[in-house]
């Protein structure tokens, strides 16, 4: 397996979420991917490779197939303008804390920041700092190389990146993802060449964000197992009656769990996920690896062990797909790296 690691995943290393009415330390940290490199050292199911460069303007027109232009202009510059605000801002995050809901425009960009900052955002949980973007369009360039890497006949890639992505949508940032890896890695399939792709979201949170880029598509299909938005974030999407819309009506499957849920249900849920994406007619599959399914996750309700991640990772190289994998949740840190090398573990030994 190819394993593109972001070298500048360490700049986006923000202080303070939003939660209860007050500022906790974030879950979403470099560590984490600190923890799978340091596990892949003592397992090396695959190779470490960084993105090879690519042409001005490679990039770029990439994120702008799965990412509004305007989005991306206000990721880009989202610093500098905090930093004009006021100079003594270079010691905070940047947290949104005003939205526009039902009734409000979003097609006039605000000249405000705060404003600006509301509109292209969801939840007060993910902050900005001054080396997310850096950090974030370096993951989509390694997600982007998995990618191209797959399309040219690699059997599977991972992008060891960070932050995540699967909760970003066309124009909006949340649940500490900023840039879709999973949407881009979908779509950069299709560019070069897949007729049929198939986005397989594994994450605890539904992936909103994945949902949303390819809603009223039917060349992708969205499929996601969740805990149940009813209880569970990202609460306003992920509902089983959720299919997508015009050309993309069947093409989104989203199969909410309880929290709480046992693993033989979690298992039952994946057996009917990959049962969509052999119906779609795949011939590729993105896979978007959150193990914060795990039992001892801080955030989440599910019970995956370390040993059904090897399960996993075997069940999904049975599907018979060439494969890109994108990193996604998992907040018990410490364990994140056997459970995330298990499914890789799993899935070159099953292939
Ligand atoms: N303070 C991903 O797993 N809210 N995002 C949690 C706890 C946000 C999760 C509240 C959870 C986002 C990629
Ligand atoms: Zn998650």
């Amino acid at each position: 397996m190819q394993i593109f690691r972001n070298r500048l995943q360490a700049l986006h290393d923000a202080r303070l979420e939003m939660y209860r009415g007050r500022l906790v330390p974030c879950h979403e940290k470099p560590a984490r991917v600190d923890h799978v490199l340091s596990e892949l050292g003592r397992r090396p199911v695959g190779v470490l490779l960084d993105p090879a460069p690519q042409p001005d303007g490679v990039l770029r027109a990439a994120l702008e197939a799965v990412h509004a232009p305007r989005y991306l202009d206000f990721l880009a510059s989202a610093w500098d303008a905090w930093l004009a605000l006021d100079p003594a801002n270079a010691e905070q995050d940047i947290l949104p804390s005003v939205w526009p809901v039902r009734g409000f425009r979003s097609d006039v960009l605000p000249d405000n920041f705060a404003a600006r900052l509301g509109l292209f955002s969801f939840d007060a949980g993910s902050p900005i700092m001054a080396g997310t973007w850096a950090a974030a369009q370096q993951g989509a360039a390694c997600t982007h190389a998995a990618a191209l890497a797959v399309a040219a006949g690699s059997r599977s890639a991972f992008a060891l990146t960070r932050p995540p992505g699967h909760h970003a949508g066309p124009d909006f940032f949340g649940g500490y993802c900023f840039v879709n890896n999973a949407a881009l890695a979908a779509q950069t399939l299709r560019h070069a060449g897949a007729t049929r792709v198939a986005v397989l979201d594994v994450d605890y949170h539904h992936g909103n964000g994945t949902q949303a880029i390819f809603w009223s598509r039917s060349d992708v299909l969205t499929v996601s197992v969740h805990g149940d938005p009813r209880s569970e974030y990202p609460f306003f999407l992920g509902h089983a009656d959720e299919h997508g819309e015009g050309e993309g009506l069947g093409a989104n499957l989203n199969l909410p769990l309880p929290r709480g849920s046992s693993v033989a249900h979690w298992f039952a849920a994946l057996e009917a996920a990959l049962q969509a994406v052999q119906r779609h007619g795949a011939d590729a599959l993105v896979v978007a690896l959150g193990v914060d399914t795990f039992e001892g996750d801080p955030i989440s309700g599910f019970r995956l062990t370390g040993a059904d991640y090897l399960r996993l990772g075997e069940r999904l190289a049975r599907a018979g797909l060439p494969t890109v994998f994108t990193f996604e949740g998992g907040y018990a840190v410490a364990e994140v790296g056997v459970n995330v090398v298990n499914v890789l573990e799993g899935f070159v030994g099953a292939g």
